[in-house]
This record gives structure tokens, sequence and C-alpha cells, in this order.
């Protein structure tokens, strides 16, 4: 089994390819089809997502696992083909978002913790019968005066242990995501900071609970300025300080690190990437498990409509391609130019 777990989580950081996350719950979902003026119907979330996984080019050669709701992956496509099977046989591994959300933390004002424990094993039980090879638990941090604090840091982190050994137990591949959100105004040696404690709480509780490092991936955000601050680090700075913090803190046994987008343009996610993997010497993969990052583009130019399916899929295919090369270091800004 833990030969099975090490090959899948292998399989997820493969040279040269990422992960989508597709993954957003119907809240989630129904906010960005709200932007581009679609109704969040069962259907129209079929139809999107079915668009994305038969974009045949993107999904061989740059996408190696598909995050899934429990929507989707109990959904058939149009013509009565499992959602799953679409992506399993374009080479991907089918995956599944398995935290029941972020709660207020009793007693902690403005701060969250994930909730979802109660009920796993049954729950990992019957995605791994439904094709789901790995799954995902975001905890969210928030910076802001005061916080994060202690007890919301050791409380997120025990969950994501908690949830991994579970995952490890069913045979399925936890990715840990615990994403330090880039919504203020802190500068980047805040995130820094913050981010260190976070990664240093995280696999002290993987250590504890006993989880196997080498069947699981990272999902971290980035050690980047916060939206709203007023002078935010350049390119080569997130590049060195993500690099120098992740270094300081994450076991070289874990498999593969899979950065979450966190809100940054499509472009600036993908410099960030290929910056990182310039630096080179890294003990573990550096790629990408994005979703905003990677879908934005498709979904405005798919708009709801069927007639720009094409345009869709061409747009995604770019996203794709351009964090595929991200991922050695390769990508330049020019080859965004020469798309457009
Ligand atoms: C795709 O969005 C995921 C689900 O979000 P909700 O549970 O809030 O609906 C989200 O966890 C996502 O997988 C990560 O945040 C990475 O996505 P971004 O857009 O940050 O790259």
């Amino acid at each position: 089994m833990t030969d099975r777990l090490d090959d899948i989580a292998a399989a997820m950081v493969a040279r040269g390819k990422g992960i989508l996350a597709a993954d957003e719950s119907s809240g989630t979902i129904k906010k960005r089809f709200d932007a581009i003026g679609v109704e969040s119907t069962e259907d129209s979330r079929r139809d999107y997502r079915e668009l994305l996984f038969r974009t045949g080019d993107a999904m061989r050669n740059h996408i190696s696992g598909v995050i899934l709701y429990d929507e989707t992956i109990r959904q058939k496509a149009a013509d009565g083909t499992p959602l799953v099977d679409i992506i399993a046989a374009s080479g991907a591994v089918p995956g599944i978002k398995v935290d029941m959300g972020a709660k207020p933390l009793a007693g902690h004002p403005g701060e969250l913790v994930t909730e979802g424990l109660d009920g796993l094993r049954e729950r990992l039980a019957e995605y791994h019968k439904l094709g789901a090879r790995f799954a995902k638990w975001r905890a969210v941090i928030d910076i802001a005066g005061g916080i994060p604090t202690r007890g919301c840091i050791e409380a997120n982190a025990h969950g994501l242990a908690r949830y991994a050994g579970l995952c490890q137990e069913a045979g399925i591949v936890p990715i840990v995501e615990p994403e330090v959100l880039m919504d203020g105004g802190h500068d980047i040696d805040r995130c820094f900071e913050v981010t260190e404690a976070v990664l240093n709480a995280v696999y002290d509780q993987l250590f504890t609970q006993r989880v196997r490092l080498e069947g699981s991936v990272l999902k971290p955000n980035m050690v980047i300025s916060g939206k709203k601050c007023a002078s935010r680090a350049g390119v080569e700075e997130v590049a060195e300080k993500t690099v120098a913090c992740l270094k300081r803190t994450v076991p070289a046994a874990v498999a593969g690190i899979a950065f979450l987008s966190g809100g940054q343009s499509d472009e600036e996610a993908t410099a960030h990437l290929s910056a990182m993997n310039a630096i080179g010497g890294l003990p573990w993969p550096l790629t990408f498990s994005y979703g905003r990052a990677l879908q934005a583009a498709p979904q405005k130019a798919w708009s709801g409509k069927a007639e720009n399916t094409t345009a869709a899929q061409a747009a995604f295919a770019h996203r794709a391609r351009m964090n595929s090369l991200a991922t050695t270091g390769e990508w330049q800004a020019a080859l965004e130019k020469q798309a457009a």
C-alpha cells in the first residue's frame, strides 16, 4: 500500500505537469459563474467542467491530476461517460475535495478552522470506489492585527494531519493545503513569518499522526505581499523568499509541492513558479495546483455559450502549457504575447 501511495504522489508531481483545481464548492462556482453572467445549475457546471476535461492535449501533456467536488465526481458527461473516466483516460489522476469548509473557530474572533473529520473514513472509502486516488483538505489562515493566533494554527494543523492519516489508511494520497491568505495589507516578510510558523506546525502534526511524507503532496501559498500592501514585492523576491521558507520547513521526503494561486493574476502565478524553478537545486518538484490561475481565462472565453467551447479550450490549453513551462523554469513573458 505504501509503495502505491508513493507512486500516485510521484505521478501527481511528474515533470512538466501540474494539478487542475476544479473543486469549487457550489457557493464558489456560483460566484465564478456570476462574474461571467452564467446561471449556476447542475448542467451548466457539468458542461463547463466537461469542456476542461475534454481538452485533450492539455490534459494529456500538462495536467497530472484534477481535484473534483462531490457533485462532479458523480457526474456524467452529456454523452453518458462518467467525468472521472474522461479524466483517467487522459492519464490524469482523479482527486476529491473532502473537507467540509472553514468555519469560525470558537474563542478566536476572525479566525477559521476547517471541519470534516466526522465520517471521513467512510466518505474516503466511497470516494475510492468512485475512482479518487488523491484528496484535498484546505485550511485557511488569515493575517491581520493580532492574528493568526497559536490556537488557530495548531487546530488547523491537527485537522490536516488527522485527515492525511485517514487518507493514507484508505489508499488515497493526501494533498495538505494550509493556505495563508494574501487578502490583507501585510508585507512579504509578515507572510514569510506566518507561513514559516504554519508549515512548522503542520509538519510537526503530520509526524505526530504518523503520516508518510513520501505519499503526500503539499499545497502551500507562495510567500508574497498582501494584495493591499502599499509596496508589493517583485517576482524575484517572491521566488527567493518562498524557496527559503519552504527549505526551512518542508522535509525533503515530501513527494512534491504544488502551489495554490490564491488570487494572483494568472500570469503572475506562472511567473512566480517559473522563477522558483529557475533557482534550482531543490529537494522536491515544485509545480502548480491552480484553480483561478488556470480557469479565469477559459471561464471568460466560454461565458456559458456552447459555440465558445473551442476558444475556451484553447485558453485553458494555453495556461496549462505556460504553467508546464514554469515547472522547469522555462516560461518567458514573451510567450504570452506571442499567443495573444
Ligand atoms: C478551486 O477552489 C477550491 C475550493 O474552494 P471552496 O471550497 O472555497 O469552494 C480551492 O480550495 C482551491 O483548490 C485552492 O484555493 C486553490 O485555488 P486557487 O484559485 O487559489 O489557485
